[in-house]
């Protein structure tokens, strides 16, 4: 028989990797793994309890918040602070970041969190995969201090580890500490996570895209020859469309068959849909990781400059050659960002 490690012992046979390690890095995947086991027992039970539907509160950006979106942005907060294994936190869910351990002082740890709690939401009413998506940064400023905007708005080549979870047939956490990337399947019956995808990788070349064509009107000139492109029938295309409308389910399914994700801007979303800190970011570590790609169709989505928190941008993900190839039709066009 195969045994299998559990993501607890995986977390303490990967601290070797940090050489002065103080452990906090584990405790802080710890206390995700803890969260993400509560929120998946919500979403699991969503369709038999008064929990589905809308909270009737809009976030920030002027989307309606559903009632699990805010159970799970207080789940992962509440087990992120009260455990105070980190100094600050931002959700894409709360309007600004959170110092932990109160206004005027900081506390010693030197790890800030960016999470989007439940990310395609919108999905959940109908059954279909969710996902918690988290990032982590060792902040800029002098620890014991408050945090500030400057520890949060870092380049995504500074993580210090990414990941995410899926709620789906079964329950997944995958993530990065920058030592490639590795998936843990929850066993439900005795709540355990065991290593189910060790080592996982993007293969090179796909034959999957991913992109919701029904604002194909709205889109850039580039993605509209790439879509022509992927239709085209030649070599291996045309390729498949498959497009859930969550992106970490999108995301891991390409990163399995191989594909390629795009959320690119449009003349109704003139900056994209996406958030950089708290989806492309994460998310382009994990696809960089595991042998992808991730860029804005530009440039690489982890070398853009942040300036703000809930900042929006065009996601290009995927299938290292699937990548090259769609930016090399967005170059026939200038480009005209202004994040
Ligand atoms: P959310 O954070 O409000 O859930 O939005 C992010 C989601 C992604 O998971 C998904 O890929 C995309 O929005 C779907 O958007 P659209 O319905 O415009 O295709
Ligand atoms: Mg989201």
């Amino acid at each position: 028989m195969i045994t299998r490690s559990t993501l607890g012992e995986f977390i303490i046979s990967n601290q070797k990797h940090f050489k002065y390690s103080s452990g906090e890095l584990s405790r802080l995947i710890n206390s995700i793994r803890l969260a993400a086991k509560v929120v998946n027992h919500e979403v699991n039970k969503a369709g038999l309890v008064d929990i589905l539907g809308e909270a009737g509160d809009t976030n920030i950006q002027g989307e309606d918040q559903q009632k699990l979106d805010v159970y799970a942005n207080e789940i992962f907060m509440q087990t992120l602070t009260n455990r105070e294994i980190i100094c600050g936190i931002a959700s894409e869910e709360e309007d600004d970041f959170i110092t932990i351990s109160g206004k005027d002082r900081g506390n010693d740890n030197k790890y800030v969190v960016l999470i989007d709690p439940l990310d395609g939401s919108s999905n959940i009413d109908v059954n279909v995969s969710v996902g918690t998506i988290f990032s982590v940064y060792t902040r800029v400023t002098e620890i014991g201090s408050p945090v500030r905007l400057e520890d949060f708005l870092q380049e995504g080549n500074q993580q210090v580890a990414a990941g995410y979870i899926v709620y789906g047939t079964s329950t997944m956490l995958v993530y990065t500490t920058g030592h490639g990337v590795n998936g843990f399947t929850l066993n439900p019956a005795i709540g355990t996570f065991y290593l189910s995808h060790p080592n996982m990788m993007f293969p090179e070349d796909g034959a999957i895209y991913s992109i919701n064509e029904g604002y194909y009107i709205h889109f850039p000139q580039g993605v509209k020859d790439y879509l022509k492109y992927c239709q085209e029938e030649e070599d291996d295309r045309p390729y498949k469309a498959r497009y859930i409308g969550s992106l970490v389910s999108d995301f891991h399914r390409n990163m399995i068959k191989g594909g390629i994700y795009i959320y690119p801007t449009s003349s109704k979303a003139p900056k994209g849909k996406l958030r950089l800190l708290y989806e492309c970011n994460p998310m382009a570590f994990l696809a960089e990781q595991a042998g992808g790609k991730a860029s804005d169709g530009y440039m690489r989505t982890m070398d853009i400059k942040p300036t703000e928190l809930h900042q929006r941008v065009p996601f290009f993900c995927g299938s290292k050659n699937m990548v090259e190839v769609a930016e090399g039709f967005m170059k026939n066009y200038p480009e005209n960002a202004e994040y």
